[in-house]
């Protein structure tokens, strides 16, 4: 994809963020393109909320202020909606189910992309087969314990083995910053469809836009197959 593809949430938001910043993260992507976006000064800021760097080419993303701190130990998630036998799992209930382990990228929209990252965790379709899904669901929506993201997948996306309910990245616990202690990862999409302080998966009878999608993002965000926006120029 280019570079100078639209940021999220507004066209220019988080590279002017970055460049008001002078945190220069974007390297070579921040050139001429991002001066002139600077100089148009669309971004209502305060919506972006807070762009840190972070180690390995990731960046940390939040559109919300401080979020909750949980330990391991005190972490719950409840799956509930259209299934037979809704559930509260913590940690240790996790740890019970098949492991599984990948090795991918991740590729934010706004175009930074950290390779070969590795991710374990319970595949979705595992922990859907633990609550048993009822005929009538559709879809998966997944609420954050940060009180606003969400994000959602089809039944049939949610159904992939390359989906997880993710409990450790590089080799250790998924950091606060990241999104732990457990965190969505959807590899073959971009990054804002991995959710991050994940607090609830709940089956519903239809896919409803997340955050980002109720701000002009594809619900499919496909990496490669789509442009993020709708409205994005091809
Ligand atoms: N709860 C929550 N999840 C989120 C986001 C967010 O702002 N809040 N940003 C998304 C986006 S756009 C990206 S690219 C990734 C960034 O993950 P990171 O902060 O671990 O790098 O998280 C995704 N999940
Ligand atoms: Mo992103």
């Amino acid at each position: 994809m280019n570079a100078d593809e639209p940021a999220e949430g507004t066209p220019v938001g988080r590279r002017v963020v970055l460049g008001m910043l002078g945190l220069g993260v974007a390297g070579a992507a921040v050139g001429g393109a991002l001066q002139q976006k600077v100089n148009r000064a669309l971004a209502p800021v305060g919506e972006i909320g807070n762009v840190l760097p972070a180690a390995g080419g990731f960046r940390y993303y939040t559109v919300t202020g401080s979020v909750k701190r949980y330990s391991a130990a005190d972490w719950r998630m409840t799956v509930d909606g259209l299934v037979n036998k809704p559930r509260t799992f913590g940690m240790a209930d996790l740890a019970r189910l098949r492991q599984t382990v990948l090795d991918k990228d991740f590729q934010c929209v706004t175009g930074w992309r950290v390779p070969d990252v590795r991710w374990v965790g319970v595949a979705l379709p595992d922990l859907l087969d633990a609550v048993g899904v009822s005929p009538a669901a559709k879809a998966v929506r997944f609420t954050s314990f940060d009180g606003t993201y969400t994000e959602s997948l089809t039944l049939e996306q949610a159904r992939r083995r390359d989906v997880l309910v993710a409990t450790q990245m590089e080799g250790g616990a998924i950091s606060h910053d990241h999104g732990g202690p457990v965190r969505l990862y959807v590899a073959p999409m971009y990054g804002y469809k991995s959710l991050k302080w994940l607090g609830g998966i709940e089956l519903t009878d239809r896919v409803r836009p997340g955050y980002w999608e109720d701000r002009g993002y594809d619900v499919d965000a496909w990496v490669g197959r789509s442009n993020g926006r709708d409205d994005a120029p091809t």
